[in-house]
């Protein structure tokens, strides 16, 4: 009877303890990949061996008598994993069209030898950037080609010295990219974020949301925290329509992505990450610009994310389009987003408070 009771009382001690130790994991590691670390089957990758991005890009892409007869294949055998990225100086505009000579007007690409399985487009939110721009250009060009999507990178760029709004200017970039072509994948992508392995595809999940930047060196190549969904993220049109695309009220730097993720859950999806040892990004280093103070009341709004997000979002979006133009390398989006309002009063009007 006695050591029933101890049996019994040691299964359950055991079964806490072990379901903590799962938990502390999860939060640790980010689901996908503790199941991963705890099960096997990804490879784990040596970052310390890194190979240029470039590296015989020309060779797969055969010249223009080749006739497109087939899909490409579902993996890319041209990927090569680690990928050397320093930021010692900016390339010019003029090195990265040279070293991309099929990359055509807007900054499409399309793959020569097969059809592109994949219609990703890339988002990228920006305002007096411009040497982080054409670094992440001449990293994100090679590296898109060598996963054999057929995309193209839109810029939208933020008009004048308002506080910057980074949610807002990705909701204008997905209406605007959609006018361009039916896309499958849309992937919201901070201008100063390199990613570090080919293997990490930019391409959605099917189901759900899913972030990218899992691990940035700015935060030692970990999540800083669990519901983290900022940086770089990938979801399709059907998913951005339905968590009523971004928040346009969050003017100033921070919560944005809170909300993001917050809408994600109160839609009723979830969120999914690349693991970790593939999520990885550097971060060109940088202070705070000036014009993208801290959002003090970021707190508040998040508080009232449950009762705003159907009624601030895509559905709510207004600005005025100043210019749509296609360059080289990208195609640029230059719109009038307002300002953030200046007043208590106003703010209510803005569902700040
Ligand atoms: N962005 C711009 N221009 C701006 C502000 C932001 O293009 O003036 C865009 C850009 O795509 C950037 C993204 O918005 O990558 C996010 O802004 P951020 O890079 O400022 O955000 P992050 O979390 O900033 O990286 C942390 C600033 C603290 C710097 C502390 C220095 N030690
Ligand atoms: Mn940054």
């Amino acid at each position: 009877m006695f050591s029933a009771r101890t049996d019994k009382q040691c299964f359950f001690m055991c079964l806490a303890a072990s379901q903590l130790l799962f938990i502390l994991l999860l939060y640790r590691r980010g689901a996908a990949s503790a199941f991963r670390g705890i099960f096997g089957g990804s490879p784990e990758w040596d970052y310390s061996k890194t190979q240029d991005v470039y590296t015989n890009l020309s060779l797969f892409i055969p010249d223009h008598r080749t006739v497109r007869a087939q899909y490409c294949p579902v993996s890319s055998p041209i990927l090569v994993g680690p990928l050397t990225i320093t930021f010692t100086e900016t390339p010019s505009l003029k090195k990265i069209q040279l070293k991309n000579r099929y990359v055509t007007s807007g900054g499409y690409f399309s793959p020569r030898h097969c059809f592109g399985r994949y219609r990703t487009a890339v988002i990228i939110p920006h305002r007096n950037r411009e040497s982080h721009l054409r670094t992440l250009l001449y990293y994100l060009h090679p590296f898109l080609q060598r996963q054999q999507l057929h995309y193209a990178i839109f810029v939208v760029h933020q008009a004048g010295n308002a506080t910057f709004n980074r949610a807002k200017l990705l909701n204008i970039g997905v209406r605007e990219a959609l006018r361009y072509d039916d896309w499958d994948c849309l992937i919201l992508h901070d201008v100063d974020l390199v990613p570090e392995n080919d293997h990490n595809l930019y391409i959605c999940d099917e189901y759900y949301p899913k972030h990218l930047s899992s691990a940035m060196d700015k935060f030692q190549y970990s999540l800083p925290y669990w519901a983290y969904f900022g940086g770089v993220s990938a979801v399709t049109p059907d998913q951005f329509m339905k968590i009523n695309g971004f928040p346009n009220t969050y003017w100033g730097w921070g919560g944005e992505d809170d909300d993001i993720a917050m809408r994600i859950r109160l839609s009723g999806l979830s969120i999914t990450r690349t693991p970790l040892s593939l999520g990885r990004y550097k971060m060109i280093p940088h202070d705070r610009d000036s014009g993208n103070e801290e959002n003090s009341h970021r707190y508040t709004q998040l508080r009232n994310t449950r009762k705003n997000w159907r009624d601030d979002g895509m559905n709510s979006l207004e600005f005025h389009l100043l210019s749509r133009e296609k360059t080289p390398l990208y195609t640029n989006i230059t719109a009038d987003i307002g300002d953030a309002p200046a007043t208590p009063t106003e703010a209510t009007k803005w569902r700040i408070f």
